[in-house]
C-alpha cells in the first residue's frame, strides 16, 4: 500500500513544490488548501494518486469537517506536513493592524493546532506517523518589525518541541524546518500585493525557492526510521541571520 502524504497550503510556493517532491517519492497525497482551482492544477500535474480537501486552516470547524468526510482510503496519513500560513504586515509594534495579528496567529499556529488535532489521533492509534512543521528563521530570530509574525512563528517552533514530546511514547516523529528568504507568493502577501516592496526583498542576491526547502522536507521525510531531522534551518547562502543578507 502506497504512504499518504497530506499537505496544507498545497496549492503554491512551498506547498506545491513538496507536493511534487513526495509525488516523486511515491506517496499517495492528500493536498489541502483554500484555492481549489490551484488544486487541481496541481493533482492534474501529479504522477500518483490526490484527494484534495479544500478549507481554511484557520476555521476549526471547517478543519474538522474536511477531515470528518474522508474516504476510508485516505484516513492512513502517515506524514503531515504543516505548511499553510502567511505573513500579513510588516510594521511596528505600535502601528500594527489587529486584522493582520489575527489573520497570522489564527493560519500560523491555531490552522496548525487545528489540522494537527484531526490526524494526530490516527497516527497514535497506528504508533507510527511524522509530522514536519514549515516554520521560519523568523521564529529563532526577531527582527524590526516582524513582531507578530516573528511570534507565530516561535510558536511553531515551540508547538514542535511539544508535539515531539508529548507523540514521542507513539513513535511519532515530529521535526520543523525554518527557512530564511524564499522567493515565493510571501512577500506579495505580506505587502499586500505591493510588488515593488516584495521584490525588493529578493533583489541583489540569490534567495531560495520553493523547491530547495521542498528537497530538504522530501530528505527529512525520507529518513531512515530511526532518524529525524528535528530542527532544520535553512538561509540562502547570502543570508547569515534574520536581518543579514549580503547584496551585491
Ligand atoms: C519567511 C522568512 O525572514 O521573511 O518566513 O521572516 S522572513
Amino acid at each position: 500500500m502506497k504512504k499518504i502524504a497530506c499537505i496544507t497550503g498545497a496549492s503554491s510556493g512551498i506547498g506545491w513544490a513538496t507536493a511534487k517532491a513526495l509525488a516523486k517519492e511515491g506517496f499517495n497525497l492528500i493536498l489541502c488548501g483554500r484555492r481549489k482551482e490551484r488544486l487541481e492544477v496541481l493533482q492534474a500535474e501529479l504522477s500518483t494518486d490526490s484527494y484534495l480537501l479544500v478549507f481554511d486552516v484557520s476555521d476549526a470547524s471547517a478543519v474538522k469537517s474536511a477531515f470528518d468526510q474522508l474516504p476510508l482510503d485516505w484516513q492512513h496519513i502517515d506524514v503531515l506536513i504543516n505548511n499553510a500560513g502567511n505573513a500579513h504586515g510588516m510594521s511596528p509594534i505600535q502601528s500594527g493592524d489587529a486584522a493582520d495579528w489575527d489573520a497570522m496567529m489564527n493560519s500560523n499556529v491555531n490552522g496548525l493546532l487545528y489540522v494537527s488535532q484531526a490526524i494526530i489521533p490516527g497516527m497514535i492509534a497506528r504508533m507510527a506517523g511524522h509530522i514536519v512543521n514549515v516554520s521560519s528563521i523568523a521564529g529563532k530570530q526577531i527582527y524590526p518589525n516582524g513582531n507578530v509574525y516573528c511570534a507565530s512563528k516561535a510558536a511553531v517552533e515551540a508547538l514542535t518541541q511539544g508535539m515531539r514530546l508529548d507523540l514521542n511514547p507513539y513513535r511519532i516523529k515530529v521535526g520543523s524546518v525554518a527557512p530564511g528568504a524564499v522567493n515565493t507568493e510571501f512577500s506579495a502577501v505580506r505587502f499586500k500585493g505591493d510588488m515593488e516592496r516584495a521584490n525588493a526583498v529578493y533583489q541583489g542576491f540569490t534567495p531560495l525557492v520553493a523547491e530547495d526547502v521542498a528537497e530538504v522536507i522530501r530528505y527529512m521525510v525520507m529518513a531512515p526510521a530511526h532518524v529525524n531531522l528535528a530542527d532544520v534551518l535553512l538561509l540562502p547562502t547570502a543570508q547569515a541571520s534574520a536581518s543579514v543578507v549580503k547584496r551585491d
